[in-house]
Parts: structure tokens; sequence; C-alpha cells
């Protein structure tokens, strides 16, 4: 058996979390991220039939029974991860019941995964049934995008619509916009159903004052996602409070929908 620290899927997982640790998205534990992965992929690394621990899940996703995903642990801080994988990650699957985790790797002080497990599974399950190409849901805290959820509408169609004034390319990267949560307690059944309704029409869900939920299919598209919203948010808190002589328009965005081969949300452009 090869060394699982070595397997691409976690090197790049690795690498991802200490990149958005360096954004400054995930400060103590903040975030957490969840792949969905082959079987294929993993067989080389782990013997699949050996299951360390049996962990619930706290709810059930009959689903996604049978598949192998990789998460962050709980109260893990991403600072950390680097330094060590295995204490910090797990791999499991969901066992046929649908309701129980089947530990095959990590976790390695007794840990297990994240609390906001209900909000990543749940969105995987509702992702994959309008994508069947996506794996990877991540969640984190960036400063502009939660800054603007104190100061900015939370309707989904205005928030958007700022969003995609504050940087060209936005509606590029997320022409279908991004959902908005209000307020809600975090970690529960009750927001992970919430966001993974969310998740159906959009890969970018705001969890107002709290940060953000992004899906996609690889790390890339995700961190990017986020990444690219973000930083629209940023050009958001340093101008809205300045007099706008100028702005991104609505014929203006939809000649980069021409260009750019994509389609705004429907009815999200005048
Ligand atoms: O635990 O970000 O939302 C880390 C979190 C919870
Ligand atoms: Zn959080």
């Amino acid at each position: 058996m090869k060394s699982i620290l070595e397997a691409p899927f976690v090197r790049e997982l690795v690498r991802t979390i200490s990149a958005m640790y360096a954004q400054g998205w995930d400060e103590r534990n903040g975030g957490n991220i969840s792949i969905l992965l082959d079987d294929a992929e993993v067989a080389p690394y782990l013997d699949l039939n050996t299951v360390l621990r049996r962990i619930p899940i706290g709810f059930k996703e009959p689903s996604l029974a049978g598949k192998l995903f990789i998460v962050t642990g709980t109260g893990k801080y991403f600072r950390n991860v680097e330094l060590d994988p295995a204490a910090n990650l797990g791999i499991f699957r969901i066992a046929s019941d649908g309701e129980t985790a089947e530990l095959l790797w990590g976790y390695t002080d007794g840990g297990k995964f994240t609390s906001e497990l209900p909000a990543h599974l749940m969105s995987h399950a509702a992702r994959l049934s309008v994508d069947p190409g996506n794996r990877v849901v991540m969640h984190c805290h960036p400063d502009n995008l939660l800054a603007m959820t104190y100061v900015h509408d939370l309707d989904e169609r205005a928030f958007t619509r700022t969003l995609w004034q504050m940087e060209t390319e936005c509606i590029v990267v997320f022409p279908e916009g991004v959902n908005v949560l209000p307020w809600m307690l975090c970690g529960t059944n009750e927001i992970g159903e919430a966001t993974a309704e969310k998740m159906k029409t959009a890969r970018l869900v705001v969890w107002a004052q709290h940060g953000i939920y992004s899906a996609g299919a690889d790390l890339d598209e995700t961190f990017g996602l986020i990444e690219t919203a973000e930083k629209a948010a940023k050009i958001y808190m340093m101008t809205s409070h300045l007099p706008i002589r100028q702005t991104l328009t609505d014929a203006d965005l939809h000649q980069m929908e021409e260009r750019f081969g994509v389609k705004a949300r429907a009815g999200y452009l005048d």
C-alpha cells in the first residue's frame, strides 16, 4: 500500500486548506471541507474493508450510502492541518443505513468530522441531484462577504447584482448568482437542510453574519468561487461608503454573457 499522505486528493486538500488559512478565511477552528472520493482513487492507499470506528452522523442521507468522503475534523485549526493531516482529517464511508460514518483513516486523536457535517452531506446530496460531477463542499469565514451581510440587503437578487457589478468577471464565474440564508444556528440539521435546498440553484450560499458555502467539481473550482465572490465583496466594502460615479450596467453584463457564453440567472438582469 502506498502512503495515503502521498495521495493526490490528500496533498491537494492540505495545500488548499493552507491557502485558505493564508487568505484569512479560517481563523481558529473556522471552516470545514468535504470531498466525495471514488473507491478507485482511495483503494491504492487504504484497505476499504477495515473500519476503524463507527460514528453516528446524527441524520439520515440514504442517497449517499456507500460513498466515501474525506472531511476536516471538528475543532481542528486549518493553520495546523499541514503539520498533521492524519489528526485533522478523516476518510469515512457512509454505511448502508445512511446514518453511520465508517471511519477508514484519520481523526487519529479520537476526534471526528466537522460539526457542520449536516450542511456538507446534505449539500453533496443536493448538488449531486443537479450536477453528478459535484465532488467538493467548502465552508469558511471570508472577511468582506461577512461584512457585507451586515450592511447590504440580504435579498438574493440584490446581493448577487451588487457582487456582479463589483468585478467584471463575476458574472462569468458565478452566472447563477449567490443564494443567501438569514442568520441561523450553525451545526444543526436545520441549517444543513436549508443550505442544501439553496445549493440546488447555486454553488455559493452565504450564511449571513457567519460565512459562506461553496460547491463544485474540484478544489480549484470551489476555492475560486469563494475567492471571486470575496474579491467582489471587498470592492463593495471599499467603495459603498464613497460617492459612486459609475458602475457596471446591465447592458455591460449582457455583453459579458454573450462574449463568454454564460447565462445569468433568469430575472437577475434587466
Ligand atoms: O467549526 O466554521 O461553522 C467551524 C465552523 C462552524
Ligand atoms: Zn463556520
